[in-house]
């Protein structure tokens, strides 16, 4: 379905084929795997397909930016809006509530759907509660959930008797889940209910129905918790959203639920994602993994290449061209959708050079990537993930110095979550074999 790629052979006899250049515009849909059957493959063939993509997104066609620089410029594009309403598609009645992706452009109004002057209103309060020295104080907190979920570990692993645990149902995901809901004050006893709703919500199996149920239903839990809170005020975060006052100017209910469910959904999804992938790679790359724990090189190098290389967005949807935006040889339309393919430009061999597919923390230039997006959306949340992952990942390396995963790393399945590169589960052996069984055993 992508454009005509031609590897021209190079003269001479065994010389590699000469990748031609990308074209610049490829106006031929390329259809985007809502079951993310091959995410690597994808992430490389849309890369390879063009600067300016037009792509299919379960019916709807939009069109996607694949590299560092192009995306990096539109990000500060004011003419570009987050509003559902500035989309042609959306006004004449082609994309609907029934849409699969709805969910995440038609999400109430909350900091991610809104710009300008409104925005920064917005996102002010969030972001001052987030800042990387504000942040530095959470790591106690973080370093307590860590060590009980590493104690949870333990007790699947023995309870497992000899058979895999679960990396992500037991760690990666209760992690950042806890810390977020830590943050917003969301109880902790309600976490299992959120798990399963968020499954459904980001799902592309979930009927459509049962998904726009489960959008009432978050709607429903934290519409209650912001009312309850606004009665009775506590020490979180979305207390200080609903009594923040600036000039006279609160946030109004509907824009602290908004907040609010925007920064559980972002706080967990996509964190998730960056504990596992740097696992992943670490556990591929026995010589690098190697290197770290000999202290060669910092977990920070390891955190920032996993979120250049294997990014926990794959494609974050959408923004709206308000007039016609040229940029070099094209022209986004007024009306029409730009969707950012966050992973493939984290594979920008231009921006990244050559080798930019391999997973490589010695690689000798610093790794410049834009995955936590730049401009005024630019993640709020990123001091806080990239915390956690420096709390969470030494600590379980060196807790199970034995990990290893339990299948080969080509059986790891991505969930079928178009937007997100988030996996089906990560299954590995805590104990070396001999340990295992003895564990299992006493
Ligand atoms: C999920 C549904 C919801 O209630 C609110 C939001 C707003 C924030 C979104 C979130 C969504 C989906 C995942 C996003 C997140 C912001 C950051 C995160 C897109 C639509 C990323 O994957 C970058």
């Amino acid at each position: 379905m992508n454009c005509p790629y031609t590897g021209q052979p190079a003269p001479g006899a065994d010389a590699e084929p000469v990748r031609s250049p990308a074209p610049y515009v490829c106006t031929e849909p390329f259809v985007i795997d809502p079951m993310v059957t091959d995410i690597n493959g994808e992430t490389v063939r849309l890369r390879d397909a063009g600067t300016f993509v037009r792509i299919d997104l379960l019916g709807a066609q939009a069109w996607t930016v694949t590299r560092h620089a192009e995306a990096r410029q539109l990000l500060t594009d004011p003419r570009l809006v987050k509003d559902i309403n500035a989309w042609t598609l959306w006004q004449n009645g082609t994309v609907t509530r029934q849409w699969p992706l709805i969910g995440m452009i038609d999400a109430g109004r909350s900091m991610f759907t809104v710009d300008g002057a409104e925005h920064r209103r917005l996102r002010a309060k969030t972001a001052q509660a987030i800042t990387p020295r504000r942040v530095e104080a959470m790591a106690p907190v973080i370093e307590r959930i860590t060590h009980a979920l590493l104690d949870d570990l333990q007790a699947a692993s023995e309870a497992a008797g000899g058979e895999p645990v679960d990396l992500k149902s037991v760690f990666a995901l209760p992690l950042p889940m806890s810390v977020v809901c830590e943050l917003m004050g969301v109880d902790p006893a309600d976490q299992p209910a959120l798990h399963r709703w968020y499954k459904a919500f980001f799902s592309m199996l979930t009927p459509q129905e049962e998904r726009l149920r489960v959008i009432g239903e978050l709607d429903t839990y934290f519409t209650a918790m912001v009312k309850a809170r606004t009665a009775a005020p506590a020490d979180d975060l979305t207390s200080a959203l609903i009594l923040a006052e600036e000039g006279g100017d609160r946030l109004t209910e509907e824009e602290v639920i908004g907040n609010l469910k925007a920064m559980v959904a972002a706080g967990h999804e996509t964190t998730i994602g960056l504990i596992l992938n740097a696992v992943r790679a670490l556990l591929t790359h026995p010589d690098q993994l190697r290197l770290v724990l000999d202290g060669e090189i910092p977990w920070e190098t390891v955190i920032e290449e996993t979120l250049r290389h294997d990014t926990p967005t794959t494609h974050l949807l959408m923004r709206f061209a308000t007039e016609d935006i040229t940029v070099g040889d094209f022209t986004l339309p007024k009306g029409e959708g730009l969707v950012i393919s966050y992973r493939a430009i984290g594979h920008d061999l231009e921006h990244h050079g050559p080798d930019a597919d391999a997973f490589d923390i010695t690689r000798p230039t610093p790794i410049r990537h834009m995955t936590f997006g730049h401009g005024p959306h630019i993640c709020p949340g990123a001091a806080l993930s990239r915390l956690e992952a420096r709390i969470a990942l030494p600590a379980l390396f060196a807790r199970f110095p034995d990990i290893r995963l339990a299948v080969p790393s080509e059986e790891i399945r991505n969930a079928p979550v178009l937007t997100q590169n988030d996996l089906q589960s990560f299954p590995v052996h805590l104990h070396a074999p001999d340990r295992a069984r003895s564990a299992a055993g006493a």
